[in-house]
């Protein structure tokens, strides 16, 4: 792949990508305090070496092997909210509510992998499938979630804004927790009913399952962060909520982040995505068969009904072919030119003040994921 700022042409430059893993490592530094706290923590309570053991077990194989998105954009949006370079004690708060997201995720994938029966994560077997941990990586997923609000208390007790830093928290989850229950119940493993899939629906999914934790959530604890302010005011003389002006874009943005992901598993290939897409066989609630179904003629949709979300490579092939015949990578494109359209123009409304929310938090998270094809 091409890399414009490689080192290995013959220009002195910074590479990009040395770049980003120096600010990966620098992240990952502030897992090793954190988990040390936590286990010094529990070693302090009197729990057995066994038990210290398994903890620590459980936080290094679920916490830290991802990409880190959410956690490590808590500390870009702070710096662009604070618009200069942090201090070592601000980039180290900013960095442990980082964590506290990613130890979230944790929490909601290892208990996901078991509701899902799924097989691996993350390139490795699912917490719950090794031999020695089953059923109990249930509470092992419940200490993960229980870390936040540890760390929270330990680093963050004594700040103005600390009540809201759980509030948001706890909002959160229970939002995420309303979303997987509709995602539970609109696509049970074995039983295959398109009847019960919509647009709505799969938005609907989306946001509560999605949208809230990785994309609100990490920005949300940068204003507190950056002690951004529930209300203030903009020229002429108008009252606004910086918080509901974040949402309401991250959540749009979070919707088309996850609509990207659906439509990748079906036209990406294993090299670009590092996966093979499974929606298809899994009978997943994608945007790419809601939108089939609203295209699909009655004989498209037979087809669909007979062989969506069947375990046979030949039945996937069949629905595959639909999705083509629909025009499906038509469908998508129109779909990202308008979803980016509105989103900037949301963008470019807001009014920037000293001490306020700036358009370059939302304007970096786009420029992400536009057009992104992994
Ligand atoms: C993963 O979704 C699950 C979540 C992001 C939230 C889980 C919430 C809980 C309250 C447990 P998925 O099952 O669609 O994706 P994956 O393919 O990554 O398992
Ligand atoms: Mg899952
Ligand atoms: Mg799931
Ligand atoms: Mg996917």
């Amino acid at each position: 792949t091409a890399r414009p700022y490689s080192s290995h042409s013959n220009h002195l430059s910074i590479d990009m990508a040395d770049v980003k893993a120096a600010r990966r490592t620098k992240f990952e530094s502030v897992f090793v305090k954190i988990k040390n706290e936590l286990i010094g923590h529990i070693t302090e309570e009197g729990m057995p070496p066994e038990a210290i053991e398994w903890y620590s077990d459980n936080l290094q194989y679920n916490v830290p092997g991802g990409k880190l998105n959410r956690g490590m954009s808590v500390v870009d949006t702070v710096e662009i909210l604070k618009g200069r370079e942090l201090n070592e004690d601000e980039y180290f708060k900013a960095a442990v509510l980082g964590w506290c997201i990613e130890l979230l995720q944790a929490f909601f994938l290892v208990s996901d992998d078991i509701m899902d029966s799924s097989i691996t994560r993350r390139g490795q077997p699912c917490w719950y499938r090794k031999p020695e941990i089953g059923m109990i990586a249930i509470n092992d997923s419940f200490m993960l979630e229980g870390a936040i609000y540890k760390l929270i208390k330990w680093h963050f007790r004594s700040e103005s804004y600390y009540v809201d830093l759980l509030e948001l928290f706890h909002e959160t989850t229970y939002q995420t927790e309303m979303g997987q229950l509709v995602d539970l119940i609109t696509a049970p493993e074995d039983r295959v009913d398109l009847s019960k899939f919509s647009l709505e629906r799969h938005r609907l999914i989306v946001v509560y399952k999605t949208a809230y934790y990785s994309f609100y959530l990490p920005v949300a604890c940068a204003m507190l962060v950056a002690k951004i302010p529930q209300t203030y005011q903009v020229p002429p003389s108008k009252t606004v909520n910086p918080y509901d002006i974040a949402l309401s874009i991250l959540i749009p943005l979070g919707e088309y982040f996850q609509i990207q992901d659906d439509f990748l598993d079906f036209s990406g290939t294993p090299e670009q995505i590092g996966k093979i897409g499974t929606d298809i066989v899994d009978n997943k609630c994608s945007w790419v068969v809601n939108t089939a179904i609203k295209l699909a003629n009655p004989t498209q949709r037979k087809i669909l009904d007979e062989n969506y979300g069947r375990k046979d490579a030949e039945k996937e092939n069949k629905v595959k072919a639909v999705f083509e015949e629909i025009g499906i990578r038509q469908a998508y494109e129109t779909y990202e030119e308008k979803a980016v359209q509105s989103l900037r123009r949301k963008i470019d409304e807001i009014v920037e003040v000293d001490g306020g929310l700036r358009r370059q938090v939302f304007e970096s998270f786009l420029g992400k994921i536009y057009k992104r094809s992994k």
